[in-house]
């Protein structure tokens, strides 16, 4: 049956007589029933992915596009006249992730169902996903992102569970989504919500009574840590999805003809970093409800579960006070406990412990109690078993491992970009599409200027395209014969948009002096910072303020513009990294794990101006010293550095006078014009005082380099070469091959 058809059935009338509700209605019902005809049969041993965030986006064109019905439903709706980029406005963007970690997990159940692998995703159906983020007065102010409807691509499935917590209990209910992998199988990610939760307890913005678990437990994405009570809840949080998780695992395992003894061979599960860590503890307390000994339990789960870690921050590593867990959770201490103790006996280092200073450790019992533990870029992996987690690295280096991070290139090219993959498939044919690693093939067109041309003329479609996007759907105006110059990513020190924010101060001074860049420069933001992280909000503050000032000064704008997008999240990223020629990778090396955008861009023909940090090292092992702009100092020099609290940022403000000029400018009468002199003078004083993140030391190469990739664009020719080199060497990056790693060596399904 054609989508039309369906339509025809559902509403007793043709595409051409319904509303673009009803067409929304009808396709996602049409996709839905095509996902069912191939679910998969399942094999004995299944993955289990769980994860606190599973930002997976828009899901209507991609699961049309995996479905193999893209072209004929486009067909269909054009011949009535209707364009299915309008019916696609109509779908909410479900963001149940903050930034990279959620993104990732929705490219892996991507690539999982496309290979067929027997795995679902796991966690909870947050009513709100990540705040929406809306600008007033130069600041960011949050507020409330529904995206549940009655027509929604999860299906409520009759699978209910009691879960208890400390004085109380609730009953879950799982609701599916169809994961449908490109020409294969379709898999599920199960999400878990309780009735109980009561959206009126929200009161202004984004804030709401925190103290009553039954009503606000999947209320909201990671609500504000900042407090106690945040925290709290998002232990109940955590609690609540592996407890489903586990019962799920159990009552799965057992109906395939588990005795439970033999788990392992049924089960496998994914802890995506500490969120889900809980599960540990969990899975052992019902195998022991289940008749197993508290030997045997532990024994068992001892081989299902494997833990990756995300992050090297510090605080970013999850310790749970006793006394917090004490009151959610209380059945899982004394299991706490007993595997605590039980590494105590054998190491006394206090540094390895799961409790200490009556703070529970949960990356501490993921490493001791799991069957892997791996960090997701080569450089990342290093650091942890060198540095960071040396101490566990001695006591099991057989369980460390890397799996460089991918993204899917089905949403990343097929669906963001369709003239660069048509290009592509002109050239070397489809085979790319299921096989990443064709792409090489595309470096044999890189001396063909005929061809070279192509993918600039690619590159100019796609910036007009984003040019219209932003003046329909957030009013601004750029010019798409400027460089666009893109960094998207959340705010965060360490990702140090306040260094690209100094350069284009220092670039707003150099056009006041005369010195007229060769072609416009638009720098394109996009972040949201955490409603806590005052830092943060302030860079924001900043580079809305520098918008503002450069979009009114006739002198400069001409040649220089600031856009801020507004709310920036996964429907924006694609328009944004199509159409990008240089983007920002600019992180203080050893700081970000892995990055993902920086493998979206590489993808889509942009150059990286970078540092040697995350999956930006193993970039530019491939493509080589003149086609990404590397700058800044290593991850060794940045370690040592920490290590002898030798760095004094006030030195270098000093000694350097253009670097003093340009933060000056921060708390200048020209920024107190359009800004809030609180906010401003804060961040001065963060960066001439502290600048934690060492932007000081690495802003003049910044510059610098900056400088030479902004020459070199001019090369029209030998630019869309180092395009091509990009493009051609992207196919490492396809989460496809991360997960067929992770499968290789830690699922083995
Ligand atoms: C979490 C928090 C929470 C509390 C305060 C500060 C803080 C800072 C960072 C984080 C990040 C949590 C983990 C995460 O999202 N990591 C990202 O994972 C991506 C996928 O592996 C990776 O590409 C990014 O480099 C990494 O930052």
């Amino acid at each position: 049956m054609t989508a039309n058809e369906y339509i025809k059935v559902r509403f007793g009338r043709h595409m051409d007589q319904c509303t673009n509700e009803e067409i929304y209605i009808g396709l996602l019902e049409y996709v839905k029933d095509k996902a069912k005809d191939r679910e998969i049969k399942g094999g004995k041993k299944k993955l289990y992915y769980i994860s606190a965030e599973f930002l997976i986006g828009k899901l209507l064109s991609n699961n049309l596009i995996n479905l193999g019905l893209y072209d004929e439903v486009k067909a269909e709706l054009e011949a009535c006249g209707k364009s299915l980029a309008e019916i696609e406005e109509i779908e909410v963007e479900p963001s149940l992730g903050n930034g990279g970690l959620g993104r990732l997990a929705a490219c892996f159940l991507d690539s999982i169902a496309t290979l067929g692998l027997n795995g679902d995703g796991v966690g909870l159906a947050y009513h709100m996903g990540l705040f929406k983020q809306v600008f007033e007065n130069n600041l960011q102010n949050e507020v409330p992102n529904p995206w549940m409807s009655e027509h929604s691509w999860m299906t409520k499935t009759d699978k209910t569970y009691k879960v208890d917590f400390g004085g109380f209990n609730v009953q879950s209910r799982m609701y599916d989504i169809d994961v449908t992998g490109y020409d294969s199988v379709s898999t599920k990610l199960h999400l878990f919500d309780v009735e109980t939760v009561d959206e009126s307890i929200i009161k202004d913005g984004i804030n709401f009574d925190k103290g009553e678990f039954t009503k606000n437990l999947t209320l909201f994405l990671y609500p504000d840590d900042s407090d106690d009570n945040g925290r709290l809840l998002r232990v109940y949080q955590q609690y609540f999805m592996v407890s489903n998780a586990a019962q799920l695992i159990l009552d799965e395992a057992v109906e395939k003809g588990s005795n439970l003894y033999d788990l392992a061979d049924y089960a496998v599960i994914q802890i995506n970093d500490t969120h889900p860590s809980m599960v540990i503890p969990e899975l052992i307390r019902l195998l022991q409800i289940r008749g197993l000994t508290m030997d045997e339990a532990i024994d068992v789960v001892s081989k299902c579960t494997a833990y990756t870690n995300h992050t090297i921050l510090a605080e970013a590593l999850e310790k749970w006070p006793i006394h917090f867990m004490m009151k959610a959770v209380p059945q899982l201490m004394p299991i706490i406990r007993e595997l605590h103790n039980r590494i105590a006996k054998k190491v006394s280092d206090p540094d390895v412990a799961i409790i200490k200073d009556d703070l529970v450790h949960m990356a501490h019992m993921d490493i001791h109690y799991g069957i892997s533990i791996n960090g997701v870029a080569a450089l990342h992996t290093e650091i942890l078993k060198e540095t960071e987690l040396n101490k566990f690295y001695k006591l099991y280096p057989e369980k460390f491992n890397n799996k460089t991070n991918g993204i899917t290139f089905r949403r990343w090219l097929l669906y963001c970009n369709p003239e660069l993959a048509k290009l592509i498939e002109e050239l070397i044919g489809p085979g790319f599409k299921k096989d990443a690693t064709e792409l090489k093939k595309l470096e044999q067109f890189m001396n063909d200027d005929a061809v070279v041309q192509k993918f600039l003329d690619v590159k100019n479609t796609r910036k007009t395209v984003l040019k219209n996007y932003l003046a329909k759907t957030q009013g601004i105006e750029i010019d798409d014969n400027s460089v666009y110059d893109i960094q998207i990513k959340r705010l965060h020190e360490y990702k140090r948009q306040q260094m690209n924010a100094l350069y284009v101060i220092n670039k707003y001074f150099e056009i006041k002096e005369g010195k007229k860049p060769a072609r416009p420069i638009t720098v394109i933001f996009g972040a949201k910072a955490a409603p806590a992280y005052v830092i943060a909000k302030d860079i924001i503050h900043l580079i809305l303020c520098l918008q503002e000032i450069i979009a009114k000064d006739p002198e400069v704008s001409p040649y220089l513009k600031v856009v801020m997008v507004e709310n920036y999240n996964v429907t924006l990223a694609e328009k944004l990294i199509p159409a990008c020629d240089i983007h920002e990778q600019i992180s203080l090396a050893s700081k970000e794990a892995s990055g993902t955008s920086n493998m979206k861009f590489m993808l889509n023909g942009a150059v990286a101006i970078g540092t040697m940090d995350g999956a930006n090292v193993e970039m530019h092992d491939f493509v080589g010293d003149d086609n990404i702009y590397i700058f800044g100092e290593d991850s060794d020099t940045v370690i040592k550095r920490y290590a002898d609290a030798s760095y004094v940022s006030r030195d270098y403000y000093e000694k350097d006078a253009n670097l003093k000029k340009c933060v000056d400018f921060i708390v200048s009468d020209k920024l107190m014009e359009v800004g809030q002199k609180e906010n401003l003078e804060r961040l001065y004083n963060e960066l001439l005082n502290k600048d934690w993140f060492m932007t000081f030391p690495d802003f003049k190469d910044y510059c610098e380099t900056k400088e030479k990739a902004y020459k070199e664009f001019e090369n029209r020719t030998e630019w869309g070469r180092k395009m091509i080199k990009n493009i051609a060497n992207a196919g490492f990056f396809s989460s496809d091959r991360t997960i067929a790693q992770y499968n290789e060596d830690i699922w083995k399904l």
